[in-house]
């Protein structure tokens, strides 16, 4: 599936603003055919957002089943002939869409795009309605999972995840055209040969009968470098200018469909020309050693929830810059696609991960309450789980596959791993991605409770990355514990001989609270101690080549008693003021300074 765009042959139509919006929680609206008319009852919604934060109601924050979107839209009229599809870049968790009374299409995982060809079902120059059902009910058999539990008072949504189960249509919605004869699909792969830079190319089309394709490589400033004939190529840039950290430089690869001398169809793909490869214990970007400095992050900001802005997105890659990172993760799910590609702009690296979070029963129990699940069990995560989370891996690099910012991906956060069910679950999962992407090193995320020697899954992993709170869930308050025991623990898995990068470490810091008394968790001051204590450790072993701060800002989780307003873990507040660590963290990243 390839993301809408305008081009000589293309035309695409943004249906964000406000949509007519119901909540269903008596699940009227599929057998009473809400979409077959108005939406009784309706209120209104922004798309993109979150719907929980947009009311003033505990009732829709909270909300769990069926809500329902809808809004009527004029077909162009000049797109007679043409190809009509209607796309979502998400709906989460699943969404069921209604073009007038027809469904064209069902979509499951929350965080990746799905689109209909609506062509015989509209008339261009004609008002159409769509309805959408989104449902945001977490299931042993949704990435992520979560379960109903009964209580006293009705029944609860339950999940292991540390962030707010924010629902809706988060980012855009577009209605596209394109001609009959059309390119379904292009991937790009890069290479370096000395000075110069190799680009393959292989396109899929939906193509009438005569139709050949072309492929003309364009440098930043618009003058053709190279070209091709064919739906598979390779192209020579001579004298490359590299896509490297800190320097997003894109060629522009033009896929030309041309019937006799027209050209009937034509898409354009960025290319950051670069290399990705682990050797021996480096990361190596264009053969060059990487050390990832920066952040897991969310999508997560006041009122939009999850919904995409793009205020935010620049501001947040200000403030990357402004605190010298060169890298962030998107944990725990894919982001939106215009994130990709300001990273790719900006020269940000990163990894990418899917919504596998919170498959882990270990940790149900001490943070979020126990549980009393098993996580891997022909009941609890199953097969069909998997089914899921590999369709999950398959979307993520479908999507994501030609970004150069993305240099790894990320099959899961902190699952259960030291198990043989875990291992088991796991296995065929790296296949997957394998498959889907032989370019780039897959890898998991691990989690304190499978330390080195116990871990069954991080063998099948071409990297190492590691979640770890010495100091604070454990060792707290005593970092001169934690030093020794971290760097123990470390030192253990150095002997792998692959690369580490320290995914998530950090500590929960109310700002404003402060302490000259050392050892003093949540203030200000002990969020700095426990970061210097971190990279002490770091700067000691050679096989670490990356340090991922949890978090970039402080973020809304489910209410508990380990958490003060949300999670308060981040460098930055939730609307993006810095903590002191934000300027320990810039004296450590900024070389220029
Ligand atoms: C890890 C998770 C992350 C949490 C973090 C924490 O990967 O999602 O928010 O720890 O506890 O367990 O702050």
């Amino acid at each position: 599936m390839l993301r809408p765009q305008d081009t000589t042959t293309r035309e695409r139509k943004n249906l964000n603003g406000l949509w007519r919006f119901a909540l269903d929680p008596d699940g009227e609206g599929t057998p009473a055919a809400w979409f077959a008319g108005p939406l009784p009852e309706a209120s209104e919604m922004a798309v993109p957002a979150s719907f929980n934060d947009i009311a003033a109601d505990a009732a829709v924050r909270d909300y769990f089943g069926d809500v329902w979107y809808q809004r009527t839209v004029w077909v162009p009229r000049g797109w007679q002939g043409e190809r009509i599809v209607l796309l979502f870049e998400s709906a989460t968790h699943r969404a069921t869409v209604w073009v007038n009374d027809t469904e064209v299409v069902s979509h499951e995982g929350g965080y990746t795009p799905f689109e209909a060809d609506i062509t015989e079902q509209v008339t261009p120059g004609e008002q159409i309605r769509i309805t959408v059902r989104v449902n945001n009910t977490l299931h042993w058999q949704s990435i992520p999972p979560g379960v109903i539990e009964e209580t006293p008072a009705g029944p609860r949504q339950r999940y292991w995840h540390d962030f707010f189960n924010y629902a809706g249509i988060h980012r855009s919605v577009w209605l596209y055209a394109t001609p009959p004869a059309y390119i379904a699909d292009l991937t790009v792969a890069t290479d370096l040969d000395g000075d110069n830079g190799v680009v393959s190319y292989t396109a899929d089309a939906v193509a009438q009968e005569g139709v050949r394709a072309r492929a003309v490589l364009r440098d930043a400033d618009g003058a053709e470098i190279a070209s091709a004939d064919g739906f598979r190529g390779t192209l020579q840039v001579l004298n490359v200018h590299k896509w490297a950290p800190g320097d997003g430089y894109l060629y522009d690869l033009e896929l030309q469909l041309i019937n006799e001398d027209d050209v009937v169809d034509s898409y354009h793909q960025s290319v950051g020309v670069r290399t990705v490869k682990v050797d021996g214990i480096e990361f190596l970007i264009n053969g060059e050693p990487f050390y990832f400095k920066g952040f897991g992050k969310h999508e997560d900001v006041a009122v939009l929830g999850k919904g995409h802005n793009d205020a935010y997105l620049l501001h947040d890659f200000e403030l990357l810059k402004w605190i010298g990172a060169n890298s962030f993760r998107t944990s725990h799910y894919p982001y939106a696609e215009d994130v990709l590609d300001y990273a790719d702009r900006q020269g940000i690296v990163l990894i990418d991960e899917t919504a596998a979070v919170g498959l882990n029963m270990g940790l149900g129990g001490g943070i979020f309450g126990g549980q009393g699940y098993k996580t891997f069990s022909p009941d609890t995560a199953n097969d069909a789980t998997r089914e899921v989370h590999a369709q999950a891996i398959r979307e993520l690099i479908a999507r994501d596959k030609n970004h150069p910012s993305v240099v790894l991906w990320s099959i899961a956060n902190e699952p259960e791993s030291d198990t043989e069910g875990a291992e088991n679950y796991f296995r065929p999962l790296f296949d997957v991605a394998r498959r889907a992407d032989p370019t780039r090193p897959v890898g998991f995320v691990n989690v304190m409770l499978a330390p080195h020697g116990k871990c069954r899954v991080s063998q099948f992993g071409d990297v190492l990355m590691l979640n770890r709170y010495y100091g604070w869930y454990v060792d707290t308050g005593d970092l001169e514990a934690a030093e020794i025991n971290w760097e123990t623990e470390l030192r253990a898995w150095a002997g792998d001989g692959k690369p580490i990068i320290i995914t998530e470490y950090g500590a929960d810091t109310y700002p404003g609270l402060h302490s000259v008394a050392a050892g003093s968790p949540w203030s200000e001051e002990y969020q700095v101690e426990y970061l210097d204590m971190n990279h002490r450790v770091f700067d000691r072993i050679d096989a670490v080549v990356g340090e991922h701060v949890w978090n970039f800002a402080d973020f809304t989780t489910t209410s508990g008693i380990m958490r003060v307003g949300g999670n308060k873990k981040g460098a930055f507040t939730r609307d993006r003021q810095p903590k002191t660590a934000a300027f320990a963290l810039r004296r450590r990243w900024r070389s220029d300074l």
